[in-house]
């Protein structure tokens, strides 16, 4: 048996917009101010996942959550009607309603961290949601994930949900992004491997922060119940953290037994090598030499916030890149260069996901990947794996719902209230979510 990797991506919701929340994140900052079209981020993002299932793959969907997120607000003391708190909280604030607008869940490679069964000492397959912890408007995205992978992951003999770790700063924790598995089969044991930026309580001096702890790594690892002798822990080099990379995915990614990482991506490679090659001997690692593409060429361009996947009937992996990739010319050359070699990665599919990448959000970002057996495969919920019927009925819905711009001084606007929860509750009939799923359907 060699089971499925399945994707499951974040529909962006319709408050997607350009706020700059995200220290560290170089596109959040620079686009800050910007105007948004949160109609084409949608669309984009489902083009996506069109592709994959052309593709052959299998490929999810997971829901916006709800924003402007009222609860929130109402939390920190807003009283009243809907249309009134927003008009208050807009008005006390203007970055209160910002964070409360962030469309950042379609980022769902940091809504979980996610382990095999086949590495899982109960043969499940194991879910810690992410504390997202480090940035407050991600802050507020662990309760609404964990309801909705309880919702799609609910079959207890085959998956196990935990909730987030504690939000202090010694347990941060952004989920997949800082984790990668290599193993020549979805159902197959693999290494996994905890990348981190940063120990619990070590001073961090440097400008922009690094957003996962060694210890949250550990108190994954440890609930997942993950063999040890199978489990590394990796340290991101500072550098890579400095120029922007807030998450490890943004310099290195895995996909089936490859690793596809750039030089300066980690704080000691070479002893990494070593133990990939002790562990896993049969994987194969990438290294994009600085000289090749500087690490400024690889965040602009992501050329590592792409998806490595494994297409049926092909013996060399495809990446799932971002248009940037191939447009900037240090990433062009040298991804024509490998795709001319005899190496493991072998053909490029070029994505435009502008919308999502100018606030740092690439393939990768828009993606938690869940490798299955067929038997766990079957008791995913129904309705939350996409078809092209599915597709189409999601592109009506953005094409119904959802506006062509949207600029941070647009968010005050009372009427985005209505119009975003009017979509969501719609969302809801076309995914079996249940017509209880946001709060603002229970009041
Ligand atoms: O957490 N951007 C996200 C991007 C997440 C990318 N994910 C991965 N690399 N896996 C972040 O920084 C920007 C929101 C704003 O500026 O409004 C934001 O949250």
């Amino acid at each position: 048996m060699t089971g499925v990797e399945a994707n499951f991506d974040g529909l962006v919701g319709p408050t997607h917009n350009y706020a700059g929340l995200s220290h560290g994140n170089v596109a959040s900052q620079t686009n800050e101010g910007a105007v948004s079209n949160p109609r084409a981020a949608g669309l984009q993002g489902i083009a996506k996942m069109r592709l994959m299932l052309r593709l052959g793959l299998p490929q999810g969907v997971l829901a916006p959550h709800q924003r402007p997120n009222l609860p929130f607000l109402r939390a920190l003391g807003y009283q009243g009607a809907d249309r009134a708190i927003w008009a208050k909280a807009n008005e006390d604030d203007p970055l209160l309603g910002r964070i409360a607008s962030s469309a950042s869940p379609m980022w769902t490679a940091n809504a979980a961290t996610v382990s095999a069964s086949a590495n899982c000492a109960d043969g499940r397959l194991h879910f810690s949601v992410a504390n997202l912890s480090t940035m407050l408007h991600r802050s507020l995205e662990a309760p609404t994930t964990e309801r909705m992978l309880n919702r799609i992951f609910a079959d207890q003999r085959c998956f196990a949900v935990h909730p987030a770790l504690p939000g202090h700063p010694a347990f941060s924790d952004e989920g997949a992004a800082n984790h990668m598995r290599l193993s020549r089969a979805p159902a197959e044991a693999g290494l996994e491997l905890f990348v981190y930026g940063r120990a619990a309580g070590e001073t961090w001096p440097h400008a922009f922060p690094a957003r996962q702890t060694l210890e949250a790594s550990q108190a994954i690892a440890r609930r997942h119940q993950l063999d040890p002798a199978k489990t590394l822990f990796v340290r991101q080099s500072a550098k890579a953290i400095a120029a922007g990379a807030f998450h490890n995915d943004v310099v290195a990614v895995t996909g089936a037994a490859c690793l596809f990482q750039h030089e300066l991506a980690f704080a000691e490679p070479e002893a990494l090598a070593a133990q990939i090659a002790a562990i896993a001997p049969h994987a194969q690692i990438v290294t994009v030499p600085a000289h090749a593409v500087a690490l400024e060429d690889a965040i602009a361009s992501y050329l590592f916030n792409a998806q490595l996947v494994a297409l049926p009937g092909a013996n060399r992996l495809a990446l799932i890149a971002p248009q940037e990739a191939v447009e900037t010319p240090s990433t062009k050359a040298y991804l024509d260069a490998l795709i001319a070699g005899d190496g493991p990665i072998g053909a490029v599919h070029a994505m435009d996901l502008r919308e999502s990448m100018r606030n740092g959000g690439g393939p990768a970002c828009l993606r938690l990947r869940v490798p299955l057996t067929e038997a766990e495969y079957a008791a995913v919920t129904p309705g939350f794996l996409l078809s092209e019927p599915l597709a189409e009925q999601l592109e009506a819905w953005v094409k119904a719902h959802y506006r062509d711009r949207l600029s941070p001084a647009d968010l005050a606007d009372p009427d985005l209230v209505d119009e975003a929860y009017a979509a969501l509750d719609a969302l809801t009939q076309i995914l079996p979510l249940g017509r209880d799923f946001y709060p603002f359907q229970q009041a």
